[in-house]
């Protein structure tokens, strides 16, 4: 196991860990769903059930469906995953932005519970996937099934209202719809949109009570999360006037997973007596778009595009390497991304001496301890290291998987991980830090 410089509150040997991670999700589990997080993020978050569900197929298989059927349930009649379902019996405060931001109940086509209006990477047809091929009887197949339908409506909408250059790929209009919120990817749109710092004076903002405000997003930046939603919510979340939205990118990690959600469709169709064939086609039409628009062979990698500035965005974050993840990638680009991995930037090796991080550890904005401008992240980690596993990269998936282990044996369930020490940041029982965790000990290798 790597070693842990300088980490405490870890659990001592393998079965410990998974004990702690059993634990962490148990901890979390909330009626119908797994919260991330008890105090920072006490709602249902799209893309952590998706990686809670894969865990939780090892564990607890029967929550694992239940994960994904409830937020499904919160599908919009436009087929959008909402990127937050939020629990009714919770008390008004208990997140910010809460329900009377994003009103979604006066939008067209939204449930009648309160969601929000955005949505999150699609990896959800592949943990779906994933889940079944874990646990596949009694329910399993019964569950791919019951997904099916809401799966592809969720990849319909996407390709059918958020195409909008109209080049095959997904634009996400608000940086949360990454996942990746304070990306130094998403430095030069943000600082596009109109906004103060001064407005949050109005607000009282939650995660800077549960957490550092030295590794959250700045006031600034929150200032501008909430115009973007306003000028979104204010069109009643309607796709169609999008050519003047204030946020408009082509995403690397949300392009991918849209593709590879294609690829997992496909296997599940099979699974379940419907047709896999449109779904490779639009699997290879994904792909194909993704290398043409987004990779960039000056620096080797993938890069968002700006939409509204019809360019690509300069910032080389680990969002470039997760198109590692479709099979289809064509050997020029994988190999392109495992130079970039292995480059002193990522320092993907088969002895890790230091975590995966978010940002190049290069760059003159790195921020170790700031959230997403550095930090090492288990989701995309697991992610970078399917993609290796699927291009033909055993040794460094391996490295990879043992510094992800090392971590949270080292300091927990942590949220995200100091990208030199290891140290444990954010909040200290994760939703899917344990769950991936989980899937990662379960393998050989
Ligand atoms: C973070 O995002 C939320 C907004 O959606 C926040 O900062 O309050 C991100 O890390 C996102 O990727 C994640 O899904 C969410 C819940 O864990 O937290």
């Amino acid at each position: 196991m790597t070693a842990a410089p300088t980490r405490t509150g870890g659990p001592t040997d393998l079965g410990a860990l998974r004990q702690l991670a059993v634990t962490t999700l148990d901890a979390n589990w909330e009626h119908d769903h797994t919260v991330p997080s008890r105090t920072l993020y006490p709602h249902q978050w799209s893309w952590d059930s998706a990686f809670i569900a894969i865990g939780l197929a090892h564990v607890r298989p029967e929550r694992a469906w239940r994960e994904l059927a409830s937020l499904f349930r919160a599908q919009w009649a436009d087929g959008r995953v909402p990127h937050i379902v939020f629990n009714p019996a919770l008390r008004v405060g208990a997140y910010f932005p809460g329900p009377e931001l994003w009103r979604s109940t006066d939008a067209q086509g939204a449930p009648a519970g309160h969601t929000s209006g955005l949505v999150q990477p699609p990896v959800h047809a592949l943990a779906a996937l994933l889940a079944y091929r874990r646990a596949p009887e009694p329910v399993g197949l019964a569950a791919l099934h019951e997904l099916y339908p809401a799966l592809v409506a969720q990849q319909r909408y996407l390709a059918d209202r958020r195409d909008v250059a109209g080049d095959g790929l997904v634009c996400i209009v608000h940086p949360w719809e990454s996942g990746l919120d304070n990306s130094p990817a998403w430095d030069d749109p943000m600082a596009a949109v109109p906004a103060e710092a001064a407005v949050m004076r109005a607000y009282r903002r939650h995660d800077t009570a549960h957490a550092d405000a030295a590794h959250r997003p700045t006031d600034l930046d929150y200032a501008r999360y909430l115009a973007i939603v306003a000028a979104y919510r204010d069109h009643g979340y309607a796709d169609r006037a999008l050519a003047d939205h204030p946020f408009l990118v082509e995403c690397p990690l949300f392009n991918a997973a849209f593709g590879a959600a294609e690829h997992a469709l496909a296997e599940i169709a099979a699974l379940i007596g419907a047709d896999p064939g449109p779904h490779r086609v639009r699997a290879t039409r994904i792909t194909e778009a993704l290398v043409r628009r987004l990779y960039d062979p000056a620096t080797g990698t993938f890069q968002p595009r700006d939409v509204r500035a019809g360019r690509l965005l300069g910032a080389r974050t680990v969002l470039g390497l997760t198109p590692l993840i479709l099979p289809d990638l064509p050997t020029a680009q994988a190999d392109a991304l495992v130079v970039e991995a292995r480059s002193a930037r990522f320092g993907v090796a088969a002895r890790m001496d230091r975590p995966l991080p978010s940002h190049d550890r290069t760059a003159p904005d790195f921020e170790p301890l700031r959230y997403w401008r550095g930090p090492s992240w288990l989701n995309i980690g697991w992610l970078v290291r399917r993609g290796l596993l699927a291009h033909g990269h055993p040794e460094l998936a391996a490295g990879l998987r043992r510094s992800m282990i090392g971590l949270v044996a080292g300091a927990g369930c942590h949220e995200y991980f100091h990208p030199d020490s290891g140290a444990g940041l954010g909040s200290a029982a994760f939703g899917w830090t344990a769950a991936l965790v989980l899937d990662l000990l379960a393998d050989e290798v």
